[in-house]
């Protein structure tokens, strides 16, 4: 059976990272797994809390995207998965980003907008810049993707190695989806739910990261 890492990146979650370990875990007994948690230096008891509950803990300081980038090629498993500590993903959903892969896919997306996903944790102001992106992301590079900014998603080794991933900041899913398509991997959306943060502020902010989003955009016209 394939061997599963679970990338988790985090800034001061200390009140979500613990639960959110457990129930990964409680999901992913009977298959070999690793946790990888990638911390962006928080001030907060994460880092401790993440290693007692049983994750693998390393460090990257400049942002999600970054930590995300250093966790997934610092991962063993033949399957590679991303996910936010803040409970807003359903463990459960874990099987079926795995089996997209087990199928034959390089990347495997969750998608808020597919028949059977949604989202609790979408302002308007979010939904209305994701489907704008979404489109021009579509209209740009030829895809046809249904979501954009969500870090749900599963990759094989060859992916991670493929997509040579550079966006340090919020628009790494967007840079994800774009150099997918480039590269002509083989890409699934799966419908997810988006739960709401459980516990802490969410870090995105709509404006100056939409604004990066879109500049992720621009740039990798060629
Ligand atoms: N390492 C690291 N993780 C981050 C950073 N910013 C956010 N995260 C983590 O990335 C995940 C998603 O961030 P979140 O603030 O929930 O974004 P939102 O759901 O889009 O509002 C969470 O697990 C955060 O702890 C960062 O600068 N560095
Ligand atoms: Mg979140």
């Amino acid at each position: 059976m394939s061997r599963i890492s679970i990338v988790i990146p985090t800034l001061n979650e200390e009140r979500n990272i613990g639960t959110a370990i457990r129930e990964v875990k409680r999901v992913l007994s009977g298959y070999g797994y690793e946790i990888i948690v990638v911390d962006g230096h928080s001030r907060d008891s994460t880092v401790s809390i993440a290693k007692k509950a049983g994750a693998k803990v390393i460090y990257d300081n400049y942002g999600k995207g970054s930590a995300l980038i250093k966790g997934m090629h610092a991962a063993n498993g033949s399957i590679i998965i991303s996910m936010d500590a803040d409970m807003s993903n359903k463990p459960e959903e874990l099987k079926l980003l795995i089996a997209g892969i087990e199928a034959g896919y390089d990347v495997c997306v969750g998608s808020r907008f597919l028949v059977g996903g949604g989202s609790d944790d979408m302002p308007l102001i979010r939904k209305f810049g994701n489907k704008v992106f979404v489109m021009l992301v579509n209209l740009l590079y030829g895809s046809r993707y249904t979501d954009l900014c969500y870090g749900y998603r599963s990759f094989s080794r060859k992916a991670v190695k493929e997509l040579k991933l550079k966006e340090k900041g919020f628009g790494i899913e967007t840079e994800m989806n774009i150099l997918a398509q480039k590269r002509r991997l083989k890409i699934l959306e799966v419908p997810s739910y988006e739960k709401k943060r459980a516990n802490g502020e969410g870090k995105l902010r709509s404006l100056s990261d939409g604004w990066r989003i879109l500049k992720t955009i621009l740039r990798n016209i060629s």
